[in-house]
């Protein structure tokens, strides 16, 4: 018997020397075929597999044209609704495999109406893709459904967390969203082929998944503004009251630069977890941005903080967020940093000079200038008579553009 024991204990041996000789040629082969795959030049079959398996991605990343039939049995016939919007309503749907969506059925005065909307958004958002920007996953053009599929964001817009709810979201967090925000629009403004002007920057229009990660939405304000063009032409109002830099009001010529206003009016609300125009915060804060500048200059940054509830740990990050917001909503454009900058100052990247300027400067003048807007903190619309002696264009609640194009400077 005791023979036979180096018999099996060879066996077993070799048995696992076998398996691990089977083991070492299965790994090569893979590693062969993973070398392969990622484009060596060694096999030509493989390489146009590649190719095949890198269009198809493409493809799946274009948006897709669905049928109505198909929104429908997702959003449950539209019963699940996410919110209003000027052209429609959102409704939340989910795909047989699980892909949850947030469908906008377009919904205009008219057929053109919903059309310009319907390009508008599918020629711009169709095309970009960037982290912190709302994906369209694709569209739907049929008679009766005229509707846009975009990527659903779990934890909605965050005016709900600014203004709403029991502080969910710290102070670092709503740095983090600041910053993200800011990487999106400056994607828009610098790096797409052609330059995007969101020109409807607010707490509405920035959603967060379900981690909170901020996502730019709502294009159907933008215009494509081509860079090789300096000038081009736009048709209708746009902007929110409160956001809108005093340009837009004004129709003076609008550039990107409008957007950085509209975002500094955003960070201002950040700090102050309130919005600027609050009728129901009866104090001497009166418009929120004004009353930080005149805590700032002369130095009384403790007291923004400890109006605002800001702790400690948070200070230096909130006064970066306090500095830029006064940079953003210079009242000339060119003295507004670009994104790609605001993005810098908000990590603390760069040092954030002292904006020496007041912004509002035109608006607190003891000898009002004839020929200045002028600015109702009240309802956060600036009238322009001044520059319009026709009344019937006198600017108020949304900014009335007649019909007529405006000449819009891109830098
Ligand atoms: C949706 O509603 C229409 C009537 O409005 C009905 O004919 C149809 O069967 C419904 N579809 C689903 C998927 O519930
Ligand atoms: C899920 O289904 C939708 C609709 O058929 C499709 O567009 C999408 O690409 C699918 N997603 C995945 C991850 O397969
Ligand atoms: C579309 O708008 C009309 C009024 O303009 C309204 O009666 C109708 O209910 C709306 N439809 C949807 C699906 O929101
Ligand atoms: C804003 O307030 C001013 C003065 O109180 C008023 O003249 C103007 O019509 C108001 N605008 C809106 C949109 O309510
Ligand atoms: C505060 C809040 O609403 N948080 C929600 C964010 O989204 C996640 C995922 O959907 C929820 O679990 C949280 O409750």
């Amino acid at each position: 018997m005791s023979e036979f024991y180096p018999a099996v204990a060879i066996a077993v041996v070799l048995n696992y020397a076998g398996v691990i000789l089977v083991g070492i040629v299965v790994r090569v082969v893979k590693e062969f075929d993973k070398r392969s795959q990622t484009g060596s030049p060694l096999n030509p079959d493989v390489q146009t597999l590649t190719m095949d398996k890198f269009l198809d991605d493409i493809e799946r990343e274009k948006p897709s044209r669905f049928t109505s039939q198909l929104l429908r049995i997702a959003t449950d016939n539209f019963t699940h609704l996410l919110g209003q919007g000027g052209f429609g309503a959102v409704y939340k749907g989910i795909f047989s495999n699980g892909t949850l969506v947030a469908v906008k059925v377009l919904n205009g005065s008219s057929d053109k109406r919903i059309e310009e909307q319907f390009m508008a958004e599918v020629s711009t958002i169709g095309r970009i893709h960037h982290f912190n920007l709302v994906r369209l996953h694709g569209f739907c053009f049929e008679k009766h459904l005229r509707a846009l599929v975009y990527e659903y964001m779990g934890n909605g817009s965050l005016d709900k967390f600014l203004f709403h709810s029991n502080k969910d979201l710290g102070f670092e967090k709503l740095h983090e969203i600041a910053v993200g925000t800011a990487r999106g629009i400056a994607y828009l403004h610098e790096e797409c082929q052609q330059r995007i002007v969101h020109y409807d920057i607010k707490p509405e229009n920035i959603l967060l998944d379900e981690n909170f990660f901020p996502k730019v939405a709502d294009f159907g304000l933008a215009k494509l503004c081509n860079r090789e063009n300096t000038h081009i032409t736009m048709t209708g109002g746009r902007g929110t009251p409160g956001y809108a830099a005093p340009e837009v009001w004004m129709r003076f010529p609008m550039t990107h630069k409008c957007d950085v206003y509209s975002f500094g009016m955003l960070l201002f609300e950040i700090i102050g977890r309130r919005r600027n125009l609050d009728i129901n915060i009866q104090d001497s804060q009166d418009w929120f941005p004004r009353w930080v500048w005149k805590k700032f200059e002369p130095g009384e940054l403790g007291e923004i903080m400890a109006v605002c509830g800001i702790e400690e740990k948070d200070k230096e990050r909130a006064e970066r967020i306090v500095k830029v917001a006064l940079w953003c909503v210079q009242y000339m454009p060119e003295a507004r940093p670009s994104m790609s900058f605001v993005v810098k100052m908000l990590e603390g990247a760069i040092e954030i000079s002292r904006p020496s300027t007041n912004p509002f400067q035109h608006l607190m003048s003891d000898t009002p200038n004839p020929t200045a807007p002028v600015y109702d903190t009240s309802n956060g619309t600036y009238s322009t008579s001044a520059y319009d002696s026709d009344p019937s264009q006198t600017v108020t609640g949304t900014p009335i553009m007649k019909n007529h194009e405006i000449e819009i400077a891109s830098t």
